[in-house]
């Protein structure tokens, strides 16, 4: 017997035998046996799944060089997108939905004697980011492809993506490296011939008329890998560059042949170092060297590259910025700011005026956030020792800039001193959001609120100087073709059938979904949505009993909390608020407990290595759930899981199966938040504060579908001010929530010594605001379980929720910059 599947299929798949054999279980037998080198005979599910992924590669290059030689002869201005994250997630199941190619490789790989799903779930993650703003990156990418536009994206190529989360005996996170590259890569083409050598060190000459030569140092260099992006259903088929440092000769010959192998590989080391790890901190700077190369090797090889490009044209100099625009994704990228002048000044003869013209009609920057601890700074000696000419640059610039606002506003030397590119201090140090603004056409924030925050907060004085027309807003979008049709094909099919248009129509326009109003009260409709949410919530238990070996009541409410840990998303209140419940329960008679509605409550999300009390909260969380699910009076009506590892392909599963999901960030700390939106794309609802995009969700769905509570964003600063001067003892403050706190010390769950130090961030200070919002919180929890049980009033805000989600498609935020910033048209490719 043939070993897998259909042997003639495998026979005739082999190039040249037969001209009939259907061309995708030809090209993926080829792939068997070319590429791989292998035979149906030992072939197992990672095999057919890389075979499969270079056979629908092959589909994207072919897209990818009519897409790229079309941008060659026409020229259209170009945008490009610096990112030093972008959490792609899986690409198969993407790129066959992309291409139309799904049902077609779904035929072709049963034949072959596989199941498409299987191989599907081989894949693994390309985790080259952190959260939401790596996500949010990748998001882009679609949406421009998807819209014809001539959108590049440049990052990195890092050797190990975000580290893989354990969870320790002792319930607490452990880190692990994700060599993700392990098994060759197939979405990705590494381009030897696109090279460039970027310096580091040496020291830097001045001449008349700000010109300068930097010299001597270390040269590495940054080979690009491309990464073809499919738009869907159009043959655009975009690019992500990432650049990978290797050393400029392989290593040091003299130092080799004299003996001193160590030092031989020690410079070889060093270039290497570069692209081998992304930090896994957001929200906060450490200042570490090897991050600061890395934001100059990037920045410098994209800008070489763009350069480069632009030269082909034979366009001017002067012209530039009629041809490209280039975005900043946070303050990450700002080092493009002075190398662009770096360039034009000392490499190109252009006339510093001129280049600072230039370099400001050119870059665009996007905040992510308000948050003091995250705006990144960099200490000035390190600056000097990495980068001399670039220092040298920023003071000029920074003289310059200064002597502006000194005219607009005489002697105003406390602003001068804010508005400083130099923070004053032991060391000095650069403020990078300073110079982003001062480097940029415009600025802008992504929510409403949070873009407010930033004219009013941490840009102020540039709104007083400049005008406030430089400073605006565009809300952030997440891509449907993932969010909606690939992680809930359930979903998509039934709005298709049901709005009697094909998938298209919908996935590439959004706003469509309201077309599902009509609907909300036909109860044959109804009891369809419920039913796929119910397949989702089984799809979901499924996973976990397959990953941890879990059983989950899929009877029950699914509330989900998954995002990064930090203090200000307050995982911590979601916690109290389940021990509060917890005890609530345990409060209960019998015979009140069967009258409970079940509810399973879902934790995911990562703490920084280094983040001590995120990481208790992942250690309490875990804690708390070995008590509660194992407690007999409770254990049918609550529970309580922390699925480890969180990621894009987790979130996948997550998010089509959940009831509700929590957004609980202090007012005024979330910029955006994305998940909130995936959540609600999938008929979920939100619980959540008056905060970054929620308002904006409430604004489209009503209020009246959302779970609103806490405090807003104008009382946080009074109530800190309160805590600081004025504190009240939390049993006066907040007794239930002091009760939770003294459970939790006196060791229900465990040694509750280890949790003080949590425990403390919440009695002393609470600059979080805990205890001022948790009673608004509870409240909240318990208007949702009321909601719940009337579930065909549920079902209707769930389809309402979902019905009014277009304007979150990133179709819209991606036109929003088209049209707006970059000042670019969609160009169809032939
Ligand atoms: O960007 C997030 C915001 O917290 C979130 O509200 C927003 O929706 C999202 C997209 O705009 N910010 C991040 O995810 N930030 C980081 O991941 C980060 C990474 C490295 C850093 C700093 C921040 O050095």
């Amino acid at each position: 017997k043939w070993p897998i599947g259909d042997e003639k299929v495998w026979k005739e798949g082999i190039p040249g035998l037969t001209q009939d054999t259907p061309e995708i279980t030809k090209s993926v037998v080829h792939h068997v046996h070319t590429s791989l080198a292998r035979q149906a005979y030992n072939l197992d599910n990672l095999g057919a799944y890389q075979a499969a992924a270079l056979s629908v590669r092959d589909n994207l290059l072919v897209n990818w060089n009519d897409t790229q030689l079309q941008y060659s002869r026409k020229t259209p201005k170009r945008a490009y997108y610096l990112s030093l994250e972008f959490l792609m997630g899986r690409t198969l199941d993407n790129a066959l939905l992309n291409l139309g190619l799904k049902d077609k490789y779904q035929d072709g790989i049963t034949k072959l004697g596989f199941n498409l799903e299987d191989l599907i779930d081989q894949e693994r993650d390309a985790g080259l980011g952190n959260g939401g703003l790596g996500r949010l990156a990748a998001c882009y990418l679609d949406s421009s492809a998807s819209q014809e536009l001539p959108v590049w994206g440049y990052g990195l190529r890092y050797k190990y993506g975000i580290f893989q989360q354990h969870i320790g005996p002792d319930g607490s996170q452990l880190e692990a490296p994700d060599p993700w590259l392990e098994h060759d890569n197939p979405w990705e083409l590494a381009r030897t011939d696109v090279t460039y050598q970027i310096r580091f060190y040496g020291h830097s000459e001045r001449f008349e008329g700000n010109k300068g030569i930097w010299s001597g140092g270390q040269e590495v260099l940054a080979i690009a890998y491309d990464v073809p992006i499919p738009g869907y259903e159009t043959k655009t088929t975009n690019n992500l560059r990432l650049w990978e440092s290797r050393p400029k000769r392989g290593f040091d010959l003299q130092s080799f042949n004299a003996g001193d192998y160590e030092r031989a590989v020690e410079a070889s080391n060093s270039a290497e170092a570069i692209t081998s790890v992304l930090y896994p901190n957001d929200h906060t700077t450490f200042g570490k060297e090897l991050r600061l190369k890395q934001q100059y090797f990037w920045t410098a090889a994209s800008l070489a590259d763009i350069i480069r490009r632009f030269k082909n044209t034979d366009k001017p100099l002067t012209e530039f910025p009629e041809y490209v625009s280039i975005q900043l994704n946070d303050t990450h990228p700002t080092l493009a700011i002075p190398e662009l002048m770096r360039i034009l000044v000392d490499e190109e003869d252009v006339p510093w005026d001129q280049a600072w013209q230039i370099t400001t009609n050119t870059f665009f920057y996007t905040n992510h956030t308000v948050l003091p601890e995250a705006l990144e700074k960099w200490p000035i000696p390190l600056l000097e020792n990495l980068l001399p000419r670039h220092l040298q640059i920023i003071y000029d610039i920074n003289l310059e800039f200064l002597q502006a606002v000194d005219k607009k506003f005489p002697g105003d030397k406390e602003k001068l001193a804010r508005m400083s590119l130099i923070e004053e201090g032991f060391p000095k140090n650069l403020r990078m959001a300073n110079l982003a603004c001062i480097g940029s056409r415009k600025v802008n924030g992504v929510a409403e609120l949070h873009s407010e925050l930033v004219r009013e907060t941490i840009m102020k004085d540039f709104v007083d100087f400049y005008g406030v027309s430089k400073f605006s807003n565009v809300t952030n979008g997440i891509t449907p073709r993932r969010w909606l049709d690939q992680c809930n094909p359930g979903l998509s099919n039934l709005i298709s059938e049901t709005l009697k248009i094909p998938k298209a129509v919908f996935l590439k326009d959004l706003y469509k979904l309201e077309g599902l109003l009509e609907f909300v009260d036909n109860p044959a409709f109804q009891k369809k949505w419920a039913a796929v949410k119910q397949s989702n919530k089984e799809r979901l238990a499924k996973h976990v009993e397959a990953t941890l070996g879990l059983k989950i009541n899929t009877r029950a409410m699914f509330d989900v909390q998954i995002k990064r840990l930090h203090e200000y998303k307050r995982q911590t209140l979601n916690i109290m608020g389940v021990i509060h419940r917890y005890l609530t329960l345990k409060d209960l008679s019998p015979a009140e407990r069967k009258k409970v509605n079940p509810k399973v409550v879902f934790f995911a999300g990562k703490a920084a290595p280094g983040y001590y009390i995120a990481k208790l909260t992942i250690r309490l969380i875990v804690n708390v759930a070995r008590v509660i699910n194992n407690d007999p009076d409770t254990k049918d009506i609550l529970s309580l899981y922390f699925l480890p590892d969180y990621s894009v392909s987790l979130a996948e599963v997550l998010i089509p199966a959940s009831d509700i999901s929590q957004h609980i960030s202090t007012a005024g700390t979330e910029a955006s938040g994305t998940s909130n939106m995936k959540f609600c794309l999938n008929g979920g609802l939100l619980v959540g504060t008056v905060d970054g995009a929620n308002i904006e969700i409430a604004e489209e769905v009503g209020e009246s579908n959302v779970f609103f509570f806490g405090h807003l964003t104008p009382a946080v600063e009074d109530l800190r001010y309160q805590h600081m001067y004025h504190p009240v003892p939390i049993e006066q403050k907040c007794p239930p929530l002091a009760r939770v706190l003294n459970e939790v010390s006196s060791g229900r769950f465990g040694d509750g010594g280890v949790y003080e130090p949590l425990l403390n961030t919440i009695r002393q200070h609470d600059y979080y605001l805990l205890t001022e919002d948790f009673d608004s919180y509870i409240r909240a929890l318990e208007l949702v379980d009321e909601a719940y049980q009337d579930r065909t009033e549920w079902i209707k805000k769930s389809i309402r929720t979902t019905a009014k989600m277009g304007k979150f498609s990133s179709d819209r935020a991606i036109q929003d910059y088209a049209q707006e910033y970059w000042n670019i048209e969609s160009t169809k490719v032939e």
